[in-house]
């Protein structure tokens, strides 16, 4: 019996990966490239969405998915604060976005042609890392009230993201956080992590993160 749950639980993952899979395929083919924007609840997700987005708008065409267990605040200030086309996924209790609803998602943006699109996956820090949603980057964000410990306490969240972005540097003197023991942390989970510091607020590293978006694409695109 142990064995066969065992069995059900890895196809699942199985169908979830292959799903994924077709996904940044497909993308590819369209010459979209998708990032997957994670982080715990309140970490900045949406702040630092706002940010980069303002300075990659002129270049890309953007749209934004916005996951949610409920309401739409994230999905309306983006799009307010923006102009930028955005939806919200209701994930109907769901505390991660797996392949299949993340495929919803991008099916119901308009049939029109996207540069680049964001998801803003739900605000969890363990099963969005199990679940490939299809993204060309995972994008997490560690800020500084959170703790420089993090990285030890979710393993498998740092290995899957390529890059780390240390948000709410503004609030340094506040808490007690080390950015050199998170950057070991962050590295010690995933030796491959690019890592920025930030304040999605005050705009701290805004410029450098959204070039690494730029030149990330541009290598993308010739792959
Ligand atoms: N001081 C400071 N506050 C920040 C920074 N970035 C975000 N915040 C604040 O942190 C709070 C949460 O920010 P959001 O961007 O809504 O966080 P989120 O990760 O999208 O939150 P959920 O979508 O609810 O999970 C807000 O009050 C922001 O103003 C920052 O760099 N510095
Ligand atoms: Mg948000
Ligand atoms: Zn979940």
């Amino acid at each position: 019996m142990a064995i066969r749950t065992i069995e059900i639980k890895k196809s699942a993952f199985d169908m979830n990966s292959n799903r994924a899979e077709r996904t940044r395929e497909e993308l590819k083919n369209e010459g979209t490239f998708f990032i997957n924007v994670m982080a715990s609840p309140g970490a900045g997700k949406t702040t630092t969405l706002l940010a980069l987005i303002n300075k990659l708008k002129d270049e890309f065409k953007i749209a934004v998915m916005e996951a949610d267990v409920e309401s739409t605040v994230d999905a309306v200030k983006i799009s307010e604060l923006t102009g930028t086309h955005s939806i919200q996924i209701h994930t109907d209790g769901q505390c991660h976005m797996d392949a299949d609803m993340t495929k919803e998602g991008l099916d119901g943006l308009d049939n029109n042609h996207f540069d680049l699109i964001f998801l803003e996956n739900i605000g969890n820090m363990v099963c969005p890392a199990e679940f490939d949603t299809g993204s060309h980057l995972n994008l997490f964000i560690l800020s500084v009230p959170e703790g420089d410990d993090k990285p030890l306490k979710y393993p498998l969240m740092y290995q899957v993201s390529d890059v780390v972005l240390i948000n709410k540097i503004d609030t340094l003197d506040y808490f007690d956080f080390s950015i050199e023991r998170a950057k070991h942390n962050i590295l010690m989970r995933n030796k491959n992590a690019v890592i920025y510091t930030i304040s999605a607020k005050r705009g701290d590293g805004i410029d450098e993160v959204a070039s690494f978006i730029k030149e990330t694409i541009k290598k993308w695109r010739t792959q």
